[in-house]
């Protein structure tokens, strides 16, 4: 593994992990994947993968531990329906295991010509899955569930562009299909903030003692592009919309030549992880360059002492 960030989080030395060149069909690049531990201790991750019209799928690769020899299926997992919601794509899912219904809910953006909105779909076996359609109209993306009720009613954090900016919001739900009582999480920063244009949830929430431990994608608008780059932030458990720390630094960001240079360079995108079993290291999956696909390893405890820090 290099230090090219030091502290939080270490690349995996054999990054990336997952690029068009191993891909079983032809494609244009694969980015920005969901993540979830199996049960038998295998991870699958759930990619995005932009063909050549420049549309996405969302294509399964199954790995025993998370790093090498990759299955991948052989023609796409999950097509868009290609209705008016989604006839430009599938992108960035993010997937949360729902205990009370034995499923994988999967949250993701469906593009079409309104603009991005926040699609869902449940699955047992990533094989056949229930179309639950768009939940939340555009403009609105960057979403995923809690991994569990909160007060009696499902949680979702998103991100509607509004006139007062792109913002982190969180809306409940009792049917996960009628989302309300919606209130802002966290906004983005002024000036010359790293999060300064645009902030957005990068995966599912994870359960702590302390709280809601949070990664979220910040943008900057530079003369030469946006750059994304990750930070932490910390919310009450009982009331999530409430943050109680979060980082005045980024923890992660483009550094490496994949993550630098692609299709759209200065781009590092993670949509999941895995808890290894010492219930602390995670593996964070993410889109480098919205080109291919790295991961890189970091452990809870150290999130967590680093924003008590802040
Ligand atoms: C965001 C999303 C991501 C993409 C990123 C950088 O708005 O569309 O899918 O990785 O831009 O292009």
């Amino acid at each position: 593994m290099n230090q090219l960030t030091k502290g939080i989080f270490q690349r995996f030395s054999d990054n990336p992990i997952l690029t068009k060149d191993i891909w079983p069909y032809e494609i244009n690049s694969v980015f920005n994947p969901g993540s979830i531990l199996l049960e038998d201790g295998s991870t699958l991750l759930f990619c995005r993968v932009e063909d050549k019209t420049g549309k996405s799928h969302l294509t399964k690769a199954i790995s025993k531990d998370g790093l090498h020899h990759w299955k991948i299926d052989e023609n796409p997992t999950f097509l868009p329906n290609y209705d008016i919601h989604d006839s430009w794509g599938v992108e960035d899912p993010r997937i949360t295991y729902l205990e009370e219904l034995k499923k994988y809910a999967i949250v993701y953006t469906a593009y079409g010509k309104p603009g991005p909105s926040v699609a869902l779909t449940l699955t047992k076996d990533f094989i056949h899955f229930e179309r639950m359609g768009t939940i939340l109209q555009a403009d609105d993306k960057d979403a995923a569930l809690f991994p569990k009720k909160i007060k009696g009613r499902y949680v979702m954090v998103h991100r509607p562009r509004t006139d007062s900016g792109s913002h982190m919001w969180i809306s409940y739900s009792n049917d996960l299909i009628h989302w309300g009582d919606n209130k802002p999480m966290i906004e983005t920063r002024a000036g010359s903030f790293w999060d300064a244009n645009k902030i957005g949830l990068a995966t599912p929430p994870i359960e702590t003692e302390g709280g809601w431990l949070v990664l979220y994608h910040g943008v900057k608008n530079t003369s030469a592009g946006a750059v994304y780059r990750i930070g932490l932030a910390l919310f009450d458990l009982e009331n999530p919309e409430i943050c109680i720390k979060r980082g005045a630094e980024w923890v992660f960001a483009p550094e490496t030549f994949y993550e630098r240079v692609g299709d759209v360079g200065n781009v590092v995108f993670p949509c999941g992880y895995v808890i290894l079993s010492d219930r602390d290291t995670i593996h964070l999956y993410y889109g480098a360059a919205d080109t291919c696909i790295g991961v890189a390893m970091g452990k809870i405890s150290n999130m967590l002492a680093w924003l008590h820090e802040q």
